[in-house]
């Protein structure tokens, strides 16, 4: 009888430990040829090597899986459980997303000065999200051309946005058009635009380099990249899989120092490719 037992506990252990491990898929609203999700994709590998037994993640894929402007929306309705995206990419859930490039503090003072409580709060009430971490900052955006100007005027110009450039760029007089990142190579090869709003960073990683002649300092705001989970899924998340989670997105979240050397050798690289400020 004890034999019996023994060998049906043995025999249920590998399912109890299988009830126990949850698979969560994540989606990317960046290109996957683009360095940041590479290093999302790192963090992806990182986590589900420690995470056996606990919580792994899937990595679904980029706009090809789900289209930039839509994963906030996925991640809202629960159709994936997380998005790696940034707030001008899910006004559409919530415009308040956009307000992340206003930031002068860093992701780890506003996890101590309540900062982030607020955050969490919105977010959860305004698009049932969880905002996990951020994982890009320190890093401003540039106005990038080409034609060159002499004045701040950019009259006859149509130029490639986001919500994070709309306001600043329409009242400098351009004429605006918003893209996907995966558009903006095509649209410059064709001369449909002029120029285009991007970080200080990854423009070589979609070979923009080869269209861009000119870089408008100084920069502005304060890019913003991140990790966003459907609330409910977080919340249906046994507390040692929540914990994991957070140490993980929270781990990641803290190596965004690093952002400020690449920055300087991205301007550099910018400088010899023949990009002229
Ligand atoms: O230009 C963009 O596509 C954009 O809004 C953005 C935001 C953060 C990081 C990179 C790009």
């Amino acid at each position: 009888m004890k034999r019996l037992v023994c060998i049906a506990l043995a025999a249920a252990a590998p399912a109890l430990a299988q009830a126990q491990e949850v698979t969560l898929k994540l989606v990317s609203a960046f290109p996957e040829n683009q360095f940041y999700v590479k290093r999302t994709v790192d963090w992806i590998a990182d986590v589900n090597k420690d995470g056996k037994g606990v919580l792994q993640i899937n990595f679904i894929g980029g706009p090809k899986a789900i289209p930039t402007f839509e994963v906030g929306k996925s991640v809202q309705s629960g159709v994936v459980d997380i998005g790696f995206t940034t707030g001008a990419f899910y006004t559409n859930v919530m415009p308040e997303a956009d307000i992340l490039k206003l930031s002068e503090t860093s992701a780890a003072e506003q996890r101590q000065n309540g900062g982030y409580d607020l955050i969490s709060k919105i977010w959860a009430e305004k698009a049932n999200m969880r905002y996990l971490a951020k994982t890009v900052e320190f890093t401003p955006f540039h106005l990038y051309l080409t034609k060159k100007i002499d004045k701040p005027d950019l009259t006859g110009l149509k130029i490639r946005i986001t919500p994070v450039y709309r306001e600043f760029f329409q009242a400098m007089n351009a004429q605006v058009m918003t893209t996907a990142p995966g558009e903006v190579y095509t649209a410059l090869e064709r001369g449909v635009i002029d120029g285009y709003g991007w970080p200080i960073h990854a423009l070589f990683d979609l070979n923009w380099q080869e269209k861009t002649k000119y870089r408008v300092d100084p920069g502005f705001y304060n890019a913003e990249v991140g990790l966003i989970m459907n609330l409910d899924k977080y919340k249906s998340l046994t507390a040692a899989q929540r914990d994991y989670l957070e140490r993980k997105a929270q781990a990641y979240e803290g190596q965004n120092e690093f952002w400020k050397s690449y920055n300087q050798s991205e301007a550099a690289r910018q400088k010899q490719a023949g990009i002229e400020t």
